[in-house]
């Protein structure tokens, strides 16, 4: 994920905060002199997915106080939900990403089946090394070696300790990256 993606989400985590403590405080117009402390307690656990470590919701009082403080002193043309992410980002570090499976998929030019799997990875946009086992004879070796057959498609998924595992059958790879990568999924 790019460092602008990560503040544009925790953007609107902040705008959706915003929202829900106007709502709180309709009786007066969304005014209220602790709001850091409301806004901390909203915050409190919805923050965790996106910065580096949890901050307890005094240090959490502090940060938005801080925030606030430099937002209206600069001046600054940055609506308030993006300047608070951006610096929250920066004073506090973003979240590790999830270690990601490798996937490579083991294939030919114009069978059927593979096109089926090919379509799905360019459909959910992922990175998967194609490994055509005509055009690298390492690769039909690798394919035989594991699977004492040739039948393609095959989706190898290495995970980030290292363990592999090989899925034949273009319908049981389609349902795994869907389900594992498609819009259900995130
Ligand atoms: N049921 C399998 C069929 C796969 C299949 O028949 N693949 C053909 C190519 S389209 C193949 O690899 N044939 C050569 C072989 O089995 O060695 C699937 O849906 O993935």
């Amino acid at each position: 994920m790019s460092d602008e993606v990560k503040v544009e989400r925790l953007a609107a985590l902040f705008k959706q905060t915003g929202a829900a403590h106007h709502q709180a405080f309709l009786e007066t117009d969304g005014d209220d002199p602790e709001w850091p402390l409301w806004y901390a307690e909203y915050l409190e656990g919805r923050l965790t997915p996106f910065l580096a470590a949890p901050l307890t919701r005094s240090r959490l009082v502090f940060c938005l106080i801080g925030a606030d403080d430099e937002h209206r002193a600069t001046e600054s043309d940055t609506p308030w939900p993006e300047y608070y992410a951006r610096r929250f980002l920066e004073c506090l570090g973003p979240a590790d990403e999830p270690a990601k499976d490798r996937l490579s998929l083991y294939y030919f030019d114009g069978c059927p089946f593979c096109v089926r799997v090919l379509r799905a990875i360019d459909a959910l946009g992922l990175d998967v090394e194609l490994r055509n086992i005509y055009a690298d004879p390492v690769h039909l070796a690798a394919l035989r070696e594991v699977r004492s057959r040739t039948t393609v498609p095959v989706l190898r998924i290495t995970s980030s300790d290292g363990e592999e595992r090989w899925m034949p059958e273009s319908a049981d790879i389609v349902r795994y990256l869907q389900a594992s990568y498609g819009q259900a999924a995130a």
